[in-house]
C-alpha cells in the first residue's frame, strides 16, 4: 500500500456518501465450489475498521447480524442497541437495510411462493426490517427477489408471483407509513434491485427495466415510495449497457440508490471491486451520474476475493475500492470541465451548418466531419482516464 501511494485521508473519504455493507466485509469467499478462506467477523469489528478507513456509512442484511430464530425476539432489540453503540462511538451511520429472502430454507420457492404462511412470514419479515432501519436511522430499505424465478417451468404462475411479491411491497410500505409516524420520521425509500440470473435459473424481475414496469403495473399500493437500487455488474451481466439502464432510471425518477462494483458480461455475479475491469465504462456512468446531480449512496456491494485475508480485507480492498470510487468521481467533474469535449458537444449539438433538412445527401454531406467527434471524444476520455500524457507531448525516444 505505502508502494501504490497516494491514498486518501479518511477525512476526505467521509465527504462522499459511500456506504460499506456488513455482508461485503464479512464474506468469507465460500460458494458453491469454494470454501471460505476468511474467518468470521462481526459487526463491532466492520464498524470499526469501516470509521477507521474513513467510510462514513454501513449497510446490513437483517440477517447478517440477528440470527434468523431471534428475529423479532428481544435478542434482537440487544442486538439492535449494540449496532447503535457501535455506529455511535465510531461516528458512522446505517444508511440502508436490506431484508434476505434467499439464503434460508423457508425461502426455497422464493417470499412469494404459494403458501400463505410463506408470504405472510415474508411480510412480516419485510416490516420487521423497516422497523430496525427506522430504529437505526437508515434512509434506504432493499428488496433483492433474487429468489423470484424458478428453476423448473410451468409449476409457478408468473403473474400471480408477481402479485404475490407486489402484496409483500405493499406490506413493507403500509408498515413503513406506520413506523415512520410513530419515530416521527420521513418514510424509507424503497429500492428494488434486479439481477438476471441467480439464484435462480429464470428469474421474473431480471433487470432495473423489469422492475421500473413492475413499479408503474399499478399492483403497488404507494408506487411513489418505491424506487431502484440498480447494481453496475447486475446490468452488464445480462449484456446491458449500466450507463444507459442508470438513464432509463434518471429519466424515471427512481434511481434512489446505486450498488458499485465490477465484472463482466453474461457471467455469473463475480463482484469484483469498483474499477478494476472496467475504468473507462465506470468514468462514464459516474459523468451520467455528476451531471444529473445524483445525490443518493454508493454501496460498496462487492465481494473481497478469496485470495485476499482477512487482514486485507481492511488494509487493501476496502480502501482502494474507495479511493478508486473518488479518483473517478473527480475524473468525472474533470471530463464535465473539460473544453475539448465541452467544444466538441457543442459543436455536435449545432449541426453541420445551413443544408435543407428535406435534402438527405446535404444533411449526410453537412455532418460528416462533424461526426468524426465521436471517436475525438472517446480519445479525450480515456486520455483523462489514463491522466499523464494530457495535452502533453513526449519524446518516445531520447533526442
Ligand atoms: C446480490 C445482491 C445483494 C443485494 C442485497 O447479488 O447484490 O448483495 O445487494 O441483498
Ligand atoms: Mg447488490
Ligand atoms: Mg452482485
Amino acid at each position: 500500500m505505502q508502494a501504490c501511494g497516494g491514498g486518501y485521508s479518511p477525512e476526505t473519504r467521509r465527504k462522499y456518501y459511500i456506504s460499506g455493507p456488513q455482508w461485503a466485509a464479512a464474506y468469507q469467499g465460500q460458494a458453491l465450489f469454494h470454501a471460505p478462506t476468511r474467518a468470521p467477523i462481526g459487526f463491532e469489528d466492520v464498524i470499526r475498521e469501516f470509521a477507521k478507513i474513513g467510510i462514513g456509512y454501513w449497510t446490513t442484511h437483517d440477517t447478517d447480524v440477528i440470527p434468523t430464530e431471534a428475529l423479532g425476539k428481544e435478542e434482537q432489540a440487544n442486538i439492535v442497541g449494540r449496532i447503535r453503540q457501535a455506529l455511535e462511538s465510531n461516528g458512522v451511520e446505517c444508511s440502508m437495510v436490506t431484508t434476505e429472502t434467499f439464503f434460508h430454507a423457508v425461502w426455497a420457492a422464493s417470499p412469494a411462493a404459494e403458501a400463505p404462511e410463506v408470504r405472510q412470514y415474508a411480510a412480516w419479515r419485510l416490516a420487521n426490517t423497516v422497523k430496525i432501519g427506522h430504529e437505526l436511522g437508515a434512509k434506504f430499505a432493499v428488496y433483492w427477489p433474487g429468489s423470484l424465478g424458478y428453476y423448473t417451468q410451468g409449476a409457478i404462475e408468473e403473474t400471480q408471483t408477481l402479485r404475490w411479491y407486489a402484496d409483500g411491497l405493499n406490506a413493507a410500505c403500509e408498515a413503513d407509513i406506520e413506523l415512520a409516524a410513530k419515530y416521527k420520521r420521513p418514510t424509507l425509500r424503497h429500492c428494488l434491485e434486479a439481477k438476471p440470473f441467480e439464484p435462480q435459473a429464470e428469474i421474473l424481475l431480471p433487470t432495473s427495466d423489469a422492475m421500473l414496469a413492475f413499479i408503474a403495473s399499478g399492483l403497488l399500493k404507494h408506487p411513489e415510495m418505491v424506487g431502484l437500487n440498480p447494481e453496475y455488474l447486475h446490468e452488464l451481466m445480462w449484456g446491458g449497457a449500466p450507463r444507459a439502464a442508470l438513464a432509463r432510471a434518471l429519466l424515471a425518477g427512481k434511481l434512489f440508490h446505486f450498488d458499485i462494483n465490477d465484472g463482466y458480461r453474461l457471467k455469473h455475479d463475480v463482484d469484483i471491486g469498483i474499477g478494476l475491469v472496467n475504468p473507462l465504462d465506470w468514468l462514464n456512468v459516474l459523468v451520467l451520474l455528476r451531471s444529473h446531480n445524483y445525490t443518493g449512496p454508493f454501496n460498496l456491494d462487492y465481494k473481497p476475493p478469496r485470495t485476499t485475508s482477512n487482514y486485507g480485507v481492511f488494509a487493501v480492498s476496502f480502501p482502494t475500492a474507495v479511493d478508486r470510487f473518488i479518483t473517478l468521481w473527480e475524473m468525472a467533474g474533470d471530463v464535465i470541465a473539460d473544453p475539448v469535449i465541452h467544444e466538441a458537444t457543442e459543436a455536435l449539438k449545432a449541426g453541420g451548418g445551413p443544408a435543407d433538412p428535406l435534402d438527405v445527401e446535404a444533411v449526410t454531406a453537412a455532418n460528416r466531419e462533424l461526426l468524426t467527434l465521436h471517436e475525438l471524444i472517446a480519445h479525450r476520455m480515456v486520455q483523462i482516464l489514463l491522466g499523464p500524457h494530457r495535452g502533453r507531448v513526449y519524446p518516445v525516444m531520447p533526442a
